[in-house]
């Protein structure tokens, strides 16, 4: 006998059923065409590699600072956070967090508890994060399973205020948000306001923005760690 060893299985790379899949070259680009222009092999974030490993937690709670996120969309709503703490339609502040009858996040531009998206952005980006993977429908999100805490700080035409978004990433710090997803810019300068309300409390594991406030097409911040950017 030459050799002895053990017969082990394989197992293929997840490939979600989601029916649009294949049009995201970001999660997997097998050189693919979309919509009349080829894709690049490989110029993806290797997602079916990464959901071979895990495809997300439920508990992994992500706010997502935009301008709402579209509460009945079938391929997002199993992800969207209910806020247990509170009893819906009572007008009364249940949880004691100093908003009323916040189930499904909060509009801190219309200040009100519907964070219904008017404008699209936000809950095109939830669907990158999160829409529900493997289900037979639309697309499939990073992480199939996180949760969304949806809050608006945009209005409908895309635009936003420094004082509507302070308030949503302190709701994302006391409602304890994991993570915070901040897909917008449109400054270069550094707010100190903006320091503050990212720094107070305790400290976020993980910031996530997507051409904010800095000239980076994308910047991560890992506080109280370390910094690392991506052009
Ligand atoms: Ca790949
Ligand atoms: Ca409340
Ligand atoms: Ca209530
Ligand atoms: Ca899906």
């Amino acid at each position: 006998m030459a050799y002895a060893e053990p017969n082990y299985y394989y197992h293929l790379d997840i490939i979600p059923n989601d029916t649009h899949f294949g049009l995201f070259w970001g999660m997997h680009n097998t050189g693919q065409n979309v919509n009349g222009t080829t894709g690049t092999d490989n110029k993806d974030i290797d997602a079916p590699e990464a959901w071979d490993i895990t495809t997300g937690a439920d508990r992994v709670v992500v706010a997502v600072i935009d301008s709402g996120v579209d509460g009945s969309h079938p391929d997002l709503s199993a992800n969207l956070l209910t806020n247990s703490g509170e009893i819906p339609g009572n007008g009364l502040d249940d949880d004691g967090n100093g908003y009323v009858d916040d189930i499904r996040g909060w509009n801190f531009a219309d200040k009100d508890n519907n964070p219904a998206d008017d404008n699209g952005h936000g809950t095109h980006v939830t669907g990158i994060i999160a829409a529900v993977g493997n289900n037979g429908i639309g697309v499939a999100g990073v992480a199939w399973n996180a949760k969304i805490m949806a809050l608006k700080s945009f209005r409908a035409d895309g635009s936003g205020l420094t004082s509507d978004a302070i308030p949503a990433i302190a709701y994302a710090n006391l409602m304890g948000a994991d993570v915070i997803n901040n897909s917008w810019g449109g400054v270069n300068t550094w707010s100190h306001l903006f320091r503050v309300a990212l720094g107070f409390g305790r400290l976020f594991d993980h910031l996530l923005f997507y051409r904010m406030v800095w000239k980076k097409k994308t910047v991560i911040k890992k506080f109280g760690q370390k910094t690392v950017k991506h052009r």
